[in-house]
């Protein structure tokens, strides 16, 4: 091996590859991959199903917000209309016309809508599935792509049920689910996912996410991974180890040409490429100001959102802010130097210059320093145990 820094020699072995000029190809790769590579997901179904109102809760969106789709609306347009994921410009979900009329043609509306655009389809219904989602999903299927069937607004279901004598949330999850499928039998029993958009973290949702995580290609899978919300402590886990088995690519591919420390010289790392990877981290936790005022509403605890003050975190939020375009170039103006000095205890480190060694130590505590807010967060909003 041609160097012996150990935070070298580690981030080599951890990419699999011989030496470190192949290495570094791999981890520019997966940068690139992880901050760029494109998930576009359709959704579609009849009109009031609540399409728009999934869009919104996906991109952690209030109903009432400036980006959010417009929900409770009767549906003008026929064309497909994309939202971007708020803090990943990759991830697009589009809203797609709803398929009600009586003479509905799904060869026609996939040609309309652009198929090809999408990586897979939803399809929603908030009663049964009807003819038209049955001949949908066929035509989606001839053309080689995927489909998930969604039963929406379970909670409306829930709510209603509960006021009978006996109630039992699982015979009547398994009797709506039994019901959703009876029509679907043609299609070979596909699964029914039952959201309620409301409340993300019950029922169905995750199970959807490891379904769709299982059958994308990989490079898709970190799309979809960083943009799906945070459901559980699962999906959180799930993310911040994501995100930690990337820190060797990040450290490789943000390397200057020098891997030996230069004092007082930060050129030895691109920090732009750094902050872009935390700020893809805050988002993917939920720790932008939009997640947490949704969070803090909904468990009515409004000092949740005074928990996400750590100075590094701050930092991220400032300088890695909004709609960045993946360019690493964007410069965002902090050094290595910077970053490190706001966690504890590695001010000095940053003294000594900018190794490849601090780089890896920056990622890694940064990382760290955003995971255990979110996790803090969660626990202090009564998700988690304590
Ligand atoms: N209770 C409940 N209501 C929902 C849910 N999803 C949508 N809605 C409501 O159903 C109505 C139609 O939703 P919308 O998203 O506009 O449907 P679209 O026409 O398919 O886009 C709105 O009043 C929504 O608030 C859900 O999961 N639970
Ligand atoms: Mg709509």
């Amino acid at each position: 091996m041609e160097s012996q820094d150990p935070a070298v020699v580690e981030a080599v072995n951890a990419s699999g590859e011989s030496n470190l000029e192949k290495a570094k190809a791999k981890a520019k790769e997966k940068f690139d991959q992880l901050m760029n590579v494109s998930l576009n997901i359709a959704v579609t179904g009849k009109t009031g199903s609540g399409k728009s109102t999934f869009i919104n809760a996906f991109r952690g969106l209030d109903e009432d917000d400036d980006e959010a789709a417009r929900t409770g609306v009767t549906e003008t347009t026929m064309e497909p209309i994309m939202y971007e994921h708020p803090g990943m410009p990759n991830v697009k979900l589009w809203d797609l016309p709803g398929i009600g009329s009586p003479n509905f043609k799904a060869n026609k509306y996939l040609k309309d809508v652009k198929f090809h655009t999408y990586d897979f389809f939803i399809i929603i219904t908030s009663e049964r599935f009807i003819e038209n989602d049955v001949m949908l999903a066929k035509e989606i299927r001839k053309q080689k792509k995927n489909f998930y069937f969604v039963r929406s607004k379970i909670d409306n279901d829930i709510r209603a049920e509960k006021r009978r004598k006996g109630f039992d949330e699982k015979k009547v999850l398994s009797t709506i689910r039994q019901d959703c499928q009876k029509n679907l039998k043609e299609l070979g029993d596909p699964k029914v996912f039952l959201i309620s958009s409301f409340e993300l973290e019950k029922y169905d949702f995750e199970i959807l996410q490891n379904d769709l995580e299982e059958e994308l290609p990989q490079h898709k899978r970190y799309a979809l991974l960083q943009a799906w919300p945070v459901c559980s402590a699962e999906s959180l886990e799930k993310k911040i180890k994501m995100f930690k088995g990337m820190i060797w690519a990040v450290s490789l591919a943000s390397a200057g040409a020098a891997f030996i420390p230069v004092p007082g010289v930060s050129a030895a790392c691109d920090a732009g490429m750094i902050v872009l990877f935390f700020t893809r981290c805050y988002y993917a936790f939920g720790l932008d100001d939009k997640s947490l005022t949704r969070l803090s509403e909904k468990v009515n605890k409004p000092h949740l959102k005074n928990m996400a003050k750590s100075k590094f975190l701050s930092a991220i939020k400032e300088k890695g802010m909004t709609r960045i375009q993946v360019s690493a170039a964007l410069g965002t103006l902090a050094t290595a130097e910077f970053l490190l000095s706001l966690l504890p205890g590695l001010g000095s480190a940053a003294a000594a210059g900018i190794s490849f060694g601090t780089t890896y130590y920056l990622l890694r505590e940064g990382l760290n320093d955003l995971a255990n807010t979110a996790r803090d967060i969660r626990k202090e909003a009564g998700l988690d145990e304590m």
